[in-house]
């Protein structure tokens, strides 16, 4: 199973036609595509410099303005990590709990998934069903107090904790009574008790945002999960829109660094890392497969 094979969408011609760079100026083909404000000024006016084609002066645009931080599988520097996912209800946080879980088990990794939505019917028997697939434990935890006892438990075992435990959370605003929000709390706990020799835990927070989101709209979304202590952003559903505007509004109102893209349901195969050429072929309405020809695929454990 490679986690990075892409498979070209049957749309792909017509959302291409669709999203076309612009010939002459940007501004109308940047509304198209959703982007708004200081953001959408700044494309423009770096997408009328010269040099290069359309497509290379948007990249390097959106690398300019957007930093990426692509989603780690391999582990390398830390010897236990906790990866959270936060965002929305049905923005797709247990999809992406799984794709990334079974990024890092294709990359030979142990993982270990916990449910902290009690809230929504289903959603527990739905990562259940991920983990069996995954062969991983799953635990379930409803308040910060459960949570931090899975996390001990998984710490302190003989054998060794496994390599990332993944937090799937509720869609609700985060409060003092949700599991997540101990997570900081524990994390520096955890950090004291042991020391830093014995490689203390990590904690990434993946703030899961829709696609078609506007910029007022990831600008709320960032404002409720900030006290979940988001790290990084994912932007999913890439594929149910011409107007994938929240590939940079998302960075930008969470002023945090892009970690994946999600565009399509399955598992693992629907992600991608975060990439400049990626974001710029989804704002052209290209599929990141039409780009895997073009710059190869990268394999977990090989970077
Ligand atoms: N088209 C598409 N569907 C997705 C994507 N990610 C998740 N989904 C679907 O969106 C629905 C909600 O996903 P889920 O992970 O349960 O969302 P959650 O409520 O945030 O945990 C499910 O039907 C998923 O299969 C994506 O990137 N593209
Ligand atoms: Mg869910």
């Amino acid at each position: 199973m490679n986690a990075t094979t892409i498979r070209t969408s049957p749309s792909t011609k017509s959302r291409a036609k669709e999203a076309a760079l612009p010939k002459r100026g940007p501004a109308t083909w940047l509304r198209a595509v959703g982007l708004e404000g200081t953001l959408a000024t700044k494309l423009a006016a770096a997408m009328r410099g010269d040099g290069g084609t359309p497509r290379e002066r948007l990249r390097s645009a959106i690398d300019e303005l957007v930093p990426m931080a692509p989603f780690d599988a391999t582990n390398a520097g830390s010897s236990f990590r906790v990866v959270a996912v936060v965002g929305p209800s049905g923005v797709g946080k247990t999809t992406t709990v799984a794709k990334l879980a079974a990024r890092a088990r294709i990359a030979g990794k142990t993982v270990a998934l916990v449910s902290c939505d009690a809230f929504r019917v289903g959603a527990i028997d739905q990562l259940e069903r991920f983990a069996e697939l995954l062969s991983a434990e799953m635990f379930v935890a409803r308040a910060p107090a459960e949570l931090a006892e899975v996390l001990d438990d998984l710490l302190e075992r003989p054998e060794g904790p496994p390599d990332i435990v993944f937090v799937d959370t509720s869609g609700r605003p985060p409060t003092s009574q949700s599991p997540e929000h101990s997570l900081a709390g524990w994390i520096a706990r955890a950090e004291r008790t042991r020391g830093a020799s014995e490689g203390g835990p990590t904690l990434e927070v993946l703030l899961c945002v829709a696609a078609a989101t506007r910029a007022c709209d990831a600008e709320r979304v960032a404002r409720i999960f900030a006290p979940a202590g988001p790290t990084a952003v994912v932007v999913t559903k890439t594929d149910e829109t011409c107007a994938p505007a929240a590939l940079l509004h998302g960075p930008e109102a969470a002023r945090l660094p892009l970690a994946v893209v999600c565009h399509g349901p399955r598992v693992p195969e629907d992600v991608q890392d975060a990439d400049p050429d990626v974001v710029a072929a989804l704002f052209e309405g290209l599929s990141p497969a039409d780009l895997s020809s073009e710059h190869g695929t990268r394999k977990e454990g090989t970077s």
